[in-house]
């Protein structure tokens, strides 16, 4: 049956009546339910070895487009619509997005998710099936404020299962329910994401904005993504759910060995497990337990076993961000893992002296990451940059006992959703030029480069470029009620709000630039400043450089002697969907991390595959970026990672000494608590911002902001040279291939994974 002959059968069943007569709405579920069906036709990628890639976080993003492109389906559907007077596009706009994750980490588990199902190999996602992700941004008075954001309807992408398992806390029983979601490979068979649930929860314990009893474990565990965590109740919280996640991991995985009629003691010949960050770590001790109570195993094998089976990958050097939880927090959510927990420690400190390698350390708090590099077989850090840094640096004292457990995989993105989907303009002159091929072999826009002087091409490149900044200022214009130039150059910072990736770098320039324009210096071209971040909750210095740059915006976007030639915008609530919109209409991608800081980043990718250029330090892929697209690709500024980390060393950087000799850098900083902008902002914040830019500057803002402004500059002068902005566009779209998620993944299969 044809797809418009299957919807109508289904619009039929559903609401007895016509595609035509169908409103939007009604028919986002009409083809949900259709592309369920579809998707279910296609069967189950099989294998004798199975990837098991847990993780916290799946920020999987809006799913109707992709499972539609997946299933080849999409054109076909788009024209039978188009027929009976209906968009495509807009129906896309009535689901809802699962926000399951935070950013980058939980972003890649999705991309990866879809490159393992596109390579046809057989692996599930292990999540949970949290009910309000993470929080909706609304501003008011300048300021972030958080507010529930849910998803899940009665019809969606979910399918409850009649998987479910007991779980204890201790003496503490709940039950869990498994929920699926299928992920379709592209022209391949399914795999599937699992999503856990507990059956007790109850969404009605969240009070105003994202307030909840955090003490009642039945009610709340799975409905938010890692909640809050400043106080001790929201750490606790945060282990009932990370051992409820491994828990029911475990028991599935187990569960799969015995009906496929495997022999544990053979596990690793069937099943690898890769260890998303450290918060699935749980699942060793929880493996190890379940081998050794019921199945019959001593603690040898059992300790062999499983870490011939679990593989870990590091996400971040940043010393708050790796999990050391207190003995006295384990001992009370999870008793029965503490035994297996010490066994883990005394079996490495009797092999190892080194302080720096233990598992649970003198103040009595259990290094999760330890726990992985020992009882695992393998380390991996996610750019080329960020695993030397781990081997020379961060965990240079593991990868001396274990330097064959430690390698590095640089991340990807999907093409399918970054470029197919989001950018079906762009996808299609890229095919008219080369061919499909790169479709499946992402290596093929290589091809490209054959084509830098085809002035047809080049010109294309640029008008549909064009055609995506005009969609976007009708969106902008729509959702932030912002007049934006079309023809002014997009600069854009998309990504979470922390002090190490710099906004408030980027937020001086924009100041400096300000000041420039109000003494007479016009730049040539109208430039706007587009930004869009969440912080956590309790970041307190997060959210004062979201009030500063929403306070810039009300000033800039207002002066009449500066509007016409700079504009800022700070979006609201910036989440995947927001990011399909702005990545293809991008000019300058802003990846201005302090170097060593990102360990990858994975938004650079995004925005190169969409023909933007990149003004980026000499960090996480940023540094691999440069390598292929070359110095006259890209722009470069900025201190190098190994100066850096001898500042840190030396403790030599005094931010107050940059402040002092630049007039530059004191005319911006002096800036924000101008009377111009306390009149429409915040005093305390502002304050507090200043001084911790004088004072502290942990990052380091101050130490490359001249060097960033030199280098902006020599960028919005180089747009004007059409020619070269062409090409340049056209060198990144062309280099990008190396970043598709495709590759990664047989990367990791290769070296990892080996699953055939
Ligand atoms: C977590 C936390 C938790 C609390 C305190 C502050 C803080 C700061 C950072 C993090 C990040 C945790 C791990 C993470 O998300 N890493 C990101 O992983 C991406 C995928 O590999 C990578 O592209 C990003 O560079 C990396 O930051």
């Amino acid at each position: 049956m044809n797809v418009k002959a299957n919807l109508e059968a289904v619009a039929q069943k559903m609401y007895s009546k016509a595609i035509k007569e169908l409103d939007d709405s009604q028919l986002y579920f009409a083809i949900l339910n259709m592309t369920k069906d579809l998707m279910k036709d296609k069967g189950v990628i099989k294998g004798s070895k199975k990837i098991y890639y847990i993780s916290a976080e799946f920020l999987i993003g809006k799913l109707l487009s992709n499972n539609l492109i997946n299933l080849g389906i999409y054109e076909e559907l788009d024209a039978a619509l188009k027929e009976e007077g209906k968009e495509l596009s807009r129906i896309e706009e009535v689901e809802p997005e699962p926000s399951l994750g935070n950013g980058g980490l939980g972003r890649l588990a999705a991309c990866f998710l879809d490159s393992i199902a596109s390579l046809g190999l057989p692996g599930d996602g292990i999540g949970l099936n949290y009910h309000f992700g993470l929080f909706k941004q609304v501003f008011q008075d300048r300021q972030q404020t958080a507010q529930k954001n849910d998803w899940i309807e009665a019809q969606s992408w979910l399918t409850k299962t009649d998987i479910s398992f007991p779980v204890y806390f201790g003496k503490k029983k709940v039950v869990s329910r498994l929920y699926d979601i299928d992920v379709i490979g592209y022209e391949q068979g399914m795999n599937k994401l699992h999503l856990f649930d507990i059956e007790t929860i109850d969404e009605s314990i969240v009070k105003d904005g994202i307030d909840f009893d955090k003490a009642d474990i039945d009610k709340n565990l799975t409905l938010f993504l890692y909640p809050d965590d400043s106080d001790e109740a929201g750490q606790q919280l945060r282990i009932y759910q990370q051992y409820f996640m491994v828990c029911n991991g475990a028991q599935l995985i187990l569960k799969e060995m015995k009906d496929n009629g495997y022999d544990l003691h053979k596990m690793y010949d069937h099943a690898v497990i890769q260890i998303n960050d450290t918060h699935p770590t749980m699942v060793i001790p929880e493996l190890i337990r379940i081998l050794t109570e019921d199945e019959g195993f001593d603690m040898d094998e059992a300790i062999d076993v499983v870490s011939r089976t679990c593989a870990y990958t590091n996400h971040t050097i940043l010393a708050e961000a790796l999990e050391k939880w207190p003995v006295k927090y384990l001992q009370k959510v999870v008793p029965q893992l503490m035994p297996i927990i010490w066994e883990l420690d005394k079996r490495a400190s009797i092999k190892y002296k080194d302080p720096k390698v233990q598992i649970i350390d003198d103040n009595m708090r259990v290094h999760m990451a330890h726990i992985d590099i020992h009882y695992g077989f393998s380390v991996n850090g996610v750019a080329a940059i960020h695993t030397e840094i781990l081997k020379d640096s961060e965990l240079n004292h593991f990868y001396k006992i274990y330097p064959e457990k430690f390698n590095n995989k640089t991340n990807g993105i999907t093409f399918r959703r970054w470029l197919l989907s989001c950018n079906r303009e762009l996808a299609a002159c890229i095919t008219n030029t080369i061919g499909s091929g790169y479709k499946k072999n992402a290596a093929e826009l290589e091809k490209l480069m054959e084509h830098l002087d085809d002035e047809a091409l080049l010109t294309a490149v640029k008008a549909i470029k064009r055609t995506k900044k005009e969609e976007l200022v009708a969106y902008l214009k729509e959702n932030e009620n912002q007049d934006i130039n079309p023809d002014s150059i997009f600069d854009i910072q998309v990504k979470r709000l922390h002090e190490y990736k710099r906004q408030q770098m980027n937020a001086l320039y924009i100041i400096h630039k300000y000041l420039e324009i109000k003494g007479g210096k016009k730049p040539s071209t109208p430039i706007t400043f587009i930004f869009g971040a969440k912080a956590a909750p309790a970041y307190v210095i997060a959210q004062d450089i979201i009030h500063l740059l929403l306070c810039l915006e009300e000033i800039v976007n207002n002066d009449p002697d500066v509007k016409d030639y700079m504009k800022v915008v700070m979006v609201e609530n910036y989440n995947v969907s927001y990011a399909e919109k702005l990545i293809p209409a991008c000019d300058i991608s802003e990846q201005i991390s302090l170097a060593s800081k990102e360990a990858s980043g994975t938004g650079n990718m995004k925005f190169m595959l969409n023909g933007a250029v990149t003004l980026g330090t000499s960090d996480g892929a940023n540094v691999e970026i440069h390598e292929l697209v070359g110095d006259d690709n890209i722009y470069i500024f900025g201190e190098k990672s190994e100066q850096v980390i001898e500042h840190y060393a030396k403790a030599d950087y005094v931010s107050r000494n940059f402040y002092e000799k630049s007039s530059v850098i004191k005319e911006a900083i002096d800036f924000i608590t101008s009377e111009e902008v306390v009149k429409v902002g915040n005093q305390e914040r502002l304050n507090r911002l200043k001084n911790e830019l004088i004072n502290k500057d942990w990052f380091m803002t101050l130490l490359d902001l001249e060097d960033y402004i030199a280098t902006k500059d020599k960028m919005f002068e180089d747009y004007k040279d059409e020619a070269k902005w062409k090409r340049m566009m056209l060198v990144n779209i062309a280099k990008a291939g190396f970043f598709s998620s495709d590759r990664t993944i047989e990367e990791y299969n290769r070296d990892i994974w080996k699953l055939r």
